[in-house]
């Protein structure tokens, strides 16, 4: 009988199974596109590739304009900066914590909202009581690539005449009511890291029908040279190289591939965890276009019988290297933590959620047998919850592992 290996000392995994491993588009376009960029000696600065790249995301998306930039950090940072933000902008806190530095980096107070426990995402509801008279935006995240509550979102900024923009960073490749995420608000902002399906390495873009924004932010990531000898911004350094702009290329020729295999990979977790009680495995709407990129687990402890923590503990013991994101929140992360100590009293589905999730591992690196394989431990942890429970409970009292 199949046993776990916090019990046996067994690893399910010889090697470590990783949450957000790069996918690879085909090696032999990306080594030649390596070497085309070696023998042209042109490595940066608006090259050949980061057109190419910006041309494809912008097609792709259909949006009058791409700005591919350095990482979507940077991105957020300049598109805030050139949608002219400042004062609060409400944000929520379940994100990754680049939402909130991007605008703290400037001195913008991020004014963090609560989230809808079903979508992860800023909740409408919410918002308007967040709003004082130093709001001057807002910025939806829509986590995991599905999109936040847009039309919603889209009339409270109007009727308070305030900013919208998303960070889009996880969601290349998705759709809202039928139109590509990339379209909405005044600008959006994907992320192409390396754990994104989609990667450059490092990489982002800013898109937008702005033809203004748009202007402005392509100055703004170059120091704000307009040409030669002739700056007319303040800027700074946003650029995406050339050897990244042929990863993310080469990434999005593949992208059908990696779709399916996300979408491959979604199914069967959706299969294999159907009868486990306690576990919720986040759905995606397979009337929109989807990434499918991040499995996403609520464990409620009181049906599973062990805490997420404990799950996480055990699957690490696999070599299962499953992830909590986005804990514990950006309102419990410094500095917001000391500048609102009292800001979880306004957050209580964030705090649950965060406490909740779990990200399992998907893309290029997992097949549906090693699916099979983590789902199956996943059930012998909750079978074997007293077990677990009391065993985590010894190795934390003597110190002797985790
Ligand atoms: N907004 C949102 C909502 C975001 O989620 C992010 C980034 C941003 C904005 C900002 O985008 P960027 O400025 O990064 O373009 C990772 C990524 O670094 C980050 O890009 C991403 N979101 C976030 C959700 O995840 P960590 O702290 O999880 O990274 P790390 O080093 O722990 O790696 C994660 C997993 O990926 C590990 O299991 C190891 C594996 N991995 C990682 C790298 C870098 C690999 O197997 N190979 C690799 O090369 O942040």
């Amino acid at each position: 009988m199949d046993s776990l290996a916090i019990i046996t000392g067994k690893p399910a995994f010889d090697e470590p199974l990783h949450v957000g491993r790069p996918n690879i588009g085909d090696r032999d376009r990306l080594t030649a596109r390596f070497n085309e960029l070696l023998d042209r000696n042109w490595f940066t600065n608006n090259g050949p590739f980061v057109q190419e790249f910006e041309q494809q995301v912008a097609k792709f998306v259909g949006v009058r304009h791409c700005i591919a930039m350095c990482n979507a950090t940077i991105g957020l940072e300049i598109a805030i900066r050139a949608a002219g933000l400042t004062g609060e902008v409400l944000v929520p806190s379940y994100t990754f914590i680049a939402t909130a530095h991007a605008l703290n980096w400037q001195e913008i107070t991020p004014i963090f909202c609560d989230i809808d426990p079903e979508t992860h995402n800023i909740d409408p509801n919410c918002i308007e009581k967040m709003i004082t008279p130093r709001t001057s935006g807002i910025i939806g995240v829509h986590l995991w690539g599905r999109p936040c509550a847009i039309d919603a979102l889209s009339k409270i900024a109007k009727k308070h005449n305030l900013t919208l923009m998303f960070d889009a960073a996880h969601a290349f490749g998705c759709s809202y009511q039928g139109q590509n995420i990339g379209t909405f608000g005044k600008a959006e902002v994907f992320s192409f890291h390396a754990t994104k399906f989609i990667n450059a390495f490092e990489g982002g873009a800013v898109v937008t029908n702005d033809d203004e924004l748009a202007a402005k932010t392509r100055l703004m990531k170059n120091f704000g040279f307009a040409g030669y000898d002739n700056v007319t911004y303040s800027g700074t350094n946003g650029k995406m190289t050339e050897i990244c702009a042929a990863m993310g290329i080469t990434s999005i020729e593949s992208i059908d591939r990696l779709i399916e295999v996300s979408r491959r990979n979604y199914c069967a977790y959706c299969d294999c965890l159907r009868e486990v009680d306690g576990i919720k495995l986040l759905q995606y709407d397979e009337s929109e276009k989807c990434n499918y990129q991040y499995i996403v687990l609520e464990v409620d402890e009181a049906i599973f019988g062990v805490t997420r923590d404990q799950l996480v503990t055990c699957l690490q013991h696999e070599n299962v290297l499953a992830r909590r994101y986005f804990y514990p929140g950006c309102h419990n992360m410094e500095p917001y933590r000391s500048h609102y100590p009292h800001a979880g009293l306004l957050l209580p589905a964030t705090d649950r959620v965060a406490k909740r999730v779990v990200v399992l591992p998907s893309g290029t690196a997992v097949n549906p047998e090693m699916i099979g394989t983590i789902c199956n431990k996943i059930a012998l942890v909750s079978t074997n919850a007293a077990t677990v429970r009391s065993l985590l409970k010894e190795t934390t009292t003597t110190g002797t592992a985790m």
